[in-house]
């Protein structure tokens, strides 16, 4: 018998791999084969959370020719996904994105909810329909929970997000300190680090016929890095606008320590779009915000303005 394939963005991050690994463990166990695949590489905080606890990684994929059926989990848009995934071979969708296509995926049965991480809506399927859940699944998804609601500090977390991660601790607490930790794992820039980064933590999108992209960064220690290497950033965001062809390059940077943004953009126009549509002043190409934004927010803010 065929089995389903779960999976997410390419280059997925957190979320993406922990959910898809745990879902499809899920599967599994109500009686549905699945397994879990991924295209390109897992983020380096899904690699630091897998290393660090010895959990196998999804398999890594090239084709979906072995797969009839396929579920997305923390994905619900056509951009991001690889080019093999046919939408109509997509049979179910567990997402939380506010700005998403889910209706282009016409035979999914379709489930977003605008919780903090799709791992929440992936652990309340275990504990809904009493299914017990593996030590690795309850630390992948709870180091999501983490990791997307930027331990609890982010805009986006809601009640649900708490009560799944106070389950998924009680099934298998992660190591105290551990959030730190990972938060410093995926703070080292050093090097071509900072590019390797920028290029793999990317989000592509296009709204009335203009293209966009928003990088984020999460890290801990944003002011140093950007004392010594912000001219370095706006560089690189020109030159991914010029290859892309884009008509707007952002890269968000959240501090992972003081919770506050910091924006830097490709161009002038690229500013002046930020500037209009998150209420801020670029001063010498850096923006601050003290009230935290997560990118999918400002998706929706510039989807808004665009599509005026
Ligand atoms: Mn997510």
């Amino acid at each position: 018998m065929n089995k389903i394939l779960v999976t997410c963005y390419a280059d997925p991050d957190l979320d993406g791999t922990a959910s898809a690994l745990a879902y499809a463990e899920f599967l599994n166990k109500t009686g549905r084969p699945a397994v879990a695949g991924v295209f390109g590489e897992p983020s380096v905080e899904a690699e630091y959370l897998l290393d660090r606890f010895k959990i196998k990684y999804p398999l890594k994929l090239s084709t979906t020719a072995d797969f009839e059926q396929i579920v997305l989990t923390d994905a619900s848009t056509l951009s991001g996904l690889d080019g093999n995934i046919d939408p109509k071979a997509v049979i179910e969708i567990i997402d939380h994105r506010k700005v998403n296509e889910a209706e282009k995926f016409f035979k999914a049965k379709v489930q977003i909810e605008l919780v903090g991480a799709a791992a929440t809506l992936v652990a309340e399927r275990f504990f809904e329909k009493q299914i017990s859940m593996s030590s690795n699944a309850a630390k992948a998804l709870a180091g999501a929970v983490i990791s997307n609601t930027l331990n609890f500090h982010g805009p986006v977390v809601s009640d649900r997000d708490r009560s799944v991660f106070d389950r998924l601790n009680q099934i298998s607490a992660l190591p105290e300190n551990f959030a730190q930790e990972m938060f410093l794992a995926k703070s080292d820039l050093s090097g071509k680090k900072l590019f390797e980064r920028m290029r793999s933590d990317l989000a592509g999108l296009e709204f009335a016929g203009q293209k966009i992209a928003i990088v984020q960064l999460e890290i801990v220690g944003a002011e140093g890095l950007l004392a010594g290497r912000g001219g370095e950033i706006v560089e690189i965001l020109k030159k991914i606008k010029n290859e892309q062809e884009l008509a707007f390059c952002f890269i968000n940077i959240i501090d992972l320590e003081k919770f506050q943004n910091y924006f830097l953009a490709a161009d002038d126009e690229s500013e002046k779009l930020f500037e209009k549509v998150l209420c801020v002043v670029f001063k010498n190409h850096l923006a601050i915000r003290k009230e935290l934004l997560m990118r999918k927010q400002i998706v929706s803010l510039i989807k808004k303005e665009l599509e005026r």
